[in-house]
């Protein structure tokens, strides 16, 4: 598991050289956008549940055939299956938003998953849209400029974007 700098750091090493110039350039952003990425991470974390179940209500509403008898999210049991899955996901994205890395994601969260879904018979397809609403609100709450100092999240969103988009084709 990385983040940004072990990440620089490693990837140095395998050269055996110091740290790049431009390396240190991005990391130096990266510092001194900070606060924006903490907000953001503070934001997703604290209205996860929110997240999770307007994502999951317009999944079930434009896909019922997954809550119909037979359908994945079937009975309770699947149906709690489904949204700690939603939720298991956003978590996984918060880190690596706070890590400003995939590879906690990647590593720990999507590794074998589209598998997993395979041998459960649960649709991966559904499960990426279900990922790709999440990330619809995520970045509108990160976005929400009401309240605070307006300034350019544009990077930022679309890095958290960009997790999201990982996580989805990872299993559609
Ligand atoms: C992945 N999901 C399920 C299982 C596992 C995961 C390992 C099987 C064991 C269990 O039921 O708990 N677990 C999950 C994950 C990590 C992990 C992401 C990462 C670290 O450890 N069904 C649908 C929707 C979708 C869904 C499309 C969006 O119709 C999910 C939600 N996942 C779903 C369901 C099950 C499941 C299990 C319904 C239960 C399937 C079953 O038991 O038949």
């Amino acid at each position: 598991m990385f983040d940004a700098f072990t990440k620089v750091v490693s990837q140095a090493d395998a050269r055996g050289d110091y740290l790049s110039d431009s390396q240190l350039d991005a990391l130096k952003a990266m510092v001194a956008d900070g606060n924006k990425r903490m907000d953001a991470v503070n934001r997703i974390t604290g209205n996860a549940s929110t997240i999770v179940a307007d994502a999951a209500r317009a999944l079930f509403a434009e896909q019922p055939q997954l809550i119909a008898p037979g359908g994945n999210a079937y009975t309770s049991r699947r149906m709690a299956a489904c949204l700690r899955d939603m939720e298991i996901i956003l978590r996984y994205v918060t880190y690596s938003i706070f890590a400003g890395d995939a590879s906690v994601l990647e590593d720990r969260c999507l590794n074998g998953l589209r598998e997993t879904y395979q041998a459960l018979g649960t649709p991966g397809a559904s499960v990426a849209v279900g990922v790709s609403k999440m990330k619809d609100s995520a970045i509108a709450i990160v976005n929400d400029r009401n309240g605070i100092t307006p300034g350019d999240c544009s990077a930022l969103a679309s890095e958290i974007a960009g997790y999201f988009d990982k996580a989805a084709s990872a299993v559609g």
